[in-house]
C-alpha cells in the first residue's frame, strides 16, 4: 500500500530529439531554428525541429514546403536515423542501469518503475535527476523528466515541464494541477476526440470531470470510461518491459587495455554480486548470463548461457561468466572493456521458488547472500566486500 503513495513511475522524453542530435553534432547549429525531415521536393515532411524553430509555428508532420514558408531562414537537414537509434540506444541502457523495468514507448521515451530499485538509488526524483545528468553527460542532451506515482502523471509531469524539466506530481498536488488543464493532455485524445469534446462543452479536465460516464458513452463509447479515469488522474496500467528490454548488466572500459586475468575475473565477480544483489531487491531471478568483451582492436565478443533454473545468486552468475571466459581465446590479447548482463529475467514468484540454485552449483548456500544485503543494506554499498576484491576493484 506504502508502495503505491509514493511516487515510483519516472518518464522521460528527450527535448527536440534528433535536431538536438545535430546542434549537439554541429554546435554552429546551437540557437538556429533547425528542421529534420525529408526532401521538400518529394512532399517529405518534418521529423521534428528545434526549439527555435518552433517559435515559427513549425511541427512535427508538417509538410516540409509549409516549414520552408513559415521559417525561410531554417537550416534544413535529412534524417540521420542510424544516429539517432546509435544515441536512443545508449540513452535507454542509462535507463536500464537503475532497473530493468523500462518501457520504451517510442525512439526517445521510456517509462521506469523504480519501486524496487529506491534503497538502492534513492527516491524516484533522485534517480530522475540523476538520469538527467548522465543523459546530459555522456551523450550531451537534455531529457525533460516527469515522475509521479503512475503512467499518465508521470508523462504529463514530463509535457508539463519541456523542454529541459524534471517535474514531480504528487498526490496532493492532483487536483490542482489537473483541473484548468486542456483536455488535449489526455492520454489518447486526438484530434477527432477534442472536436467532440468541444461540442460538448468540454474543455478541461475539470470540465470532464463533471461530466457523467453515461453521457460521454453516448458520443465516445468505450473510450469513455478510461477518459474519465484519466481526468481524474487514475491510471492502473503498469509499466511493462519488453522482453529483450528485461536485462540488467554492468561494464567497465578500462583506463588501460589489459590481459591479466585475475583482474578480469575479480571484476566479474564483482559485478556478479553487484547484479545479484539489484535481482534481489527487485524480487527478480536472471536465467541468462552474457558476457561481452572488446579486445584493444575493439573487436567486441559476447557469450551466452543460459541455466537450467532461474537464479539470483552471486556465485551462479560469477561461476557462469567464468565458464564465459574460458570459452575465449584471451592469449595475447587486451581487453578494453569487459561486461556482464542478466537476461530472461522474471519476477521470483513467477520462478520455481524455494530451489536453492546455488547449492546446486555448488556454491554458497543463498543465506549468505542474503545476509550481505541485509549488511550492506544497514551499513552502506560498500562495507563489505570479498577479501578477492579488496585490493584490486574498488569503484566500477
Ligand atoms: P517527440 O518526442 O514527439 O518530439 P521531439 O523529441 O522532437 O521534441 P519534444 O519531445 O521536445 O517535444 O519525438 C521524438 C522524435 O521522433 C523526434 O525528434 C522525431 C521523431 N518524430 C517523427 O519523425 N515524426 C513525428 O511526427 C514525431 C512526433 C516525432
Ligand atoms: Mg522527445
Amino acid at each position: 500500500m506504502e508502495a503505491a503513495n509514493q511516487l515510483h513511475i519516472i518518464h522521460g522524453d528527450l527535448d527536440a530529439f534528433f535536431a538536438a542530435v545535430e546542434q549537439r553534432d554541429n554546435p554552429s547549429l546551437l540557437g538556429q531554428p533547425v528542421i529534420v525531415g525529408g526532401n521538400p521536393d518529394s512532399r517529405g515532411v518534418v521529423s521534428t525541429c528545434s526549439y527555435e524553430a518552433r517559435l515559427y509555428g513549425v511541427k512535427s508532420a508538417m509538410p516540409m514546403a509549409q516549414a520552408i514558408r513559415l521559417c525561410p531562414q531554417g537550416i534544413f537537414l535529412p534524417v540521420n536515423m542510424k544516429l539517432y537509434q546509435q544515441v536512443s540506444r545508449q540513452v535507454m541502457a542509462i535507463m536500464a542501469s537503475f532497473t530493468p523495468l523500462v518501457e520504451q514507448l517510442s525512439i526517445d521515451e521510456a517509462f521506469l518503475d523504480v519501486s524496487g530499485c529506491t534503497s538502492l538509488f534513492g527516491s524516484a526524483e533522485q534517480i530522475a535527476r540523476e538520469i538527467k545528468r548522465r543523459v546530459w553527460q555522456e551523450q550531451g542532451l537534455t531529457i525533460s523528466m516527469g515522475i509521479s506515482y503512475n503512467k499518465f502523471l508521470a508523462k504529463l509531469a514530463t509535457e508539463l515541464g519541456k523542454p529541459n524539466g524534471c517535474k514531480a506530481i504528487s498526490r496532493q498536488e492532483i487536483p490542482e494541477v489537473l483541473i484548468s488543464l486542456p483536455v488535449k493532455y489526455i492520454w489518447g485524445v486526438g484530434e477527432k476526440t477534442l472536436k467532440i469534446l468541444a461540442g460538448m462543452g468540454i474543455q478541461t479536465f475539470g470540465d470532464l470531470q463533471q461530466t457523467s460516464l453515461k453521457s460521454l458513452e453516448r458520443r465516445l463509447g468505450n473510450q469513455a470510461h478510461q477518459f474519465l479515469q484519466l481526468a481524474a488522474g487514475i491510471d492502473l496500467r503498469p509499466v511493462e518491459a519488453d522482453r529483450e528490454g528485461k536485462s540488467l548488466g554492468r561494464e567497465i572500459t578500462f583506463s588501460e587495455d589489459l590481459d591479466d586475468r585475475e583482474y578480469l575475473d575479480n571484476v566479474l565477480l564483482d559485478f556478479a554480486g553487484q547484479l545479484a544483489r539489484r535481482l534481489r531487491i527487485l524480487k527478480m531471478q536472471a536465467r541468462t548470463i552474457t558476457l561481452k568483451i572488446r579486445f584493444a582492436d575493439f573487436r567486441t565478443v559476447t557469450r551466452r548461457r543460459t541455466i537450467p533454473k532461474p537464479s539470483d545468486a552471486e556465485t551462479v552468475f560469477h561461476h557462469t561468466a567464468g565458464e564465459l571466459i574460458e570459452r575465449l581465446d584471451l592469449s595475447g590479447h587486451k581487453v578494453r572493456l569487459i561486461g556482464l548482463s542478466l537476461g530472461n529475467l522474471c519476477p521470483i514468484d513467477d520462478c520455481q521458488q524455494g530451489i536453492l540454485f546455488a547449492e546446486e552449483a555448488g556454491a554458497e548456500p543463498r543465506e549468505l547472500d542474503k545476509v550481505l544485503d541485509q549488511i550492506r543494506q544497514r551499513f552502506g554499498e560498500d562495507k563489505i566486500t570479498r577479501a578477492s576484491l579488496m585490493t584490486r576493484v574498488k569503484d566500477h
